[in-house]
């Protein structure tokens, strides 16, 4: 078995500012191999799905200006108009899944959006659909975090707390929703293997709360949150571009504290995949 975890690509195109996103990619990505596992960045390259990236494609998708967004429903118009395309987490998924990758980190999944009704992401029915374990800090509390879990619920997605019972929302370690909480990386393994011998859809989706000294302080986020907000209201951005609006507001306002809690929670979730991809390939019996 071949030990592989997927990375996504939406956070390097449209998730963290230039030129620190290409090397934040190259970080993860030697991460990965440093666990002993390979690493595979998925993205559309002049309409071709891919899946694993040369360096020089990761540094195009970092810093060219033509990158679409793509989510599943995307890929599509992607593929047709040869564009290059960024994969949030429910295109990295789908494509992935096509290549019988079974883990795949990110950092924040989307969800519910406060802001705008019926504003909910297709991660959330990827996640329902694809059987993956699929290791996140969690939705940002700008997002309607009670409306997330239940959907989540309602989609039947195995949801699990990494060492924690209540929710991890991005930047913060823990808000008040409960989640089923588990201790190790051989339990989500076996959690994930009885879905697979059951047959059941949908995803493990692991929350992994953000590292203690990385958190940031849930009043001054709603502080920064609520700004950021106003913003958006009146810059009257909508659909796609609202997440990478929002989080370049963030790093506006927090003085670029929120980027680096958010590359210290990607390299955090990284290492956390390669430790369950390390485990599934030993309970298979490949080590
Ligand atoms: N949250 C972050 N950073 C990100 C994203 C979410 O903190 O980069 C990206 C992920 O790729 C996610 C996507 O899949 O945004 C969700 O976008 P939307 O809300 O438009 O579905
Ligand atoms: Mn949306």
């Amino acid at each position: 078995m071949e030990k592989i975890v997927a990375l996504e690509s939406t956070v390097i195109a449209h998730g963290l500012p230039r030129p620190l996103n290409v090397q934040v990619a190259q970080q993860l990505e030697n991460l990965v191999r440093q666990r002993g596992c390979e690493p595979k960045t998925i993205a559309i390259i002049e309409g071709q799905i891919r899946v694993g990236l040369t360096l020089d494609e990761l540094v195009q998708l970092g810093m060219r200006d033509d990158v679409m967004k793509v989510g599943v429903a995307e890929i599509a118009i992607a593929l047709a108009k040869k564009a290059w395309a960024a994969t949030t987490v429910s295109a990295t998924m789908r494509i992935a899944t096509m290549d019988n990758i079974e883990v795949f980190a990110t950092g924040g999944i989307g969800g519910v959006h406060e802001i705008q009704k019926w504003d909910v992401s297709q991660d959330l029915v990827e996640l329902s659909r694809t059987r993956m374990i699929v290791v996140s800090a969690g939705p940002k509390s700008l997002l309607d975090l009670r409306s997330t879990i239940e959907m989540l619920e309602t989609l039947q997605v195995t949801v699990l707390g990494y060492r924690t019972n209540k929710m991890p929302a991005f930047y913060v370690r823990e808000v008040d929703v409960p989640v089923q909480r588990i201790d190790s990386v051989s339990e989500i393994v076996e959690i994930y293997l009885e879905k697979c011998k059951s047959n059941l859809p949908g995803s493990v989706l692991v929350f992994n709360p953000i590292p203690a000294e990385y958190e940031i302080n849930e009043e001054l986020l709603s502080e920064w949150d609520r700004r950021a907000k106003e913003e958006l209201k009146r810059s009257r951005i909508e659909g796609k571009a609202v997440t990478p609006f929002l989080l370049a507001k963030l790093a506006e306002i927090s003085n670029g504290r929120t980027v680096r809690s958010n590359i210290e929670l990607l390299k955090n979730n990284v290492s956390l995949a390669c430790d369950i991809v390390n485990e599934l390939a030993r309970r298979r019996g490949s080590l």
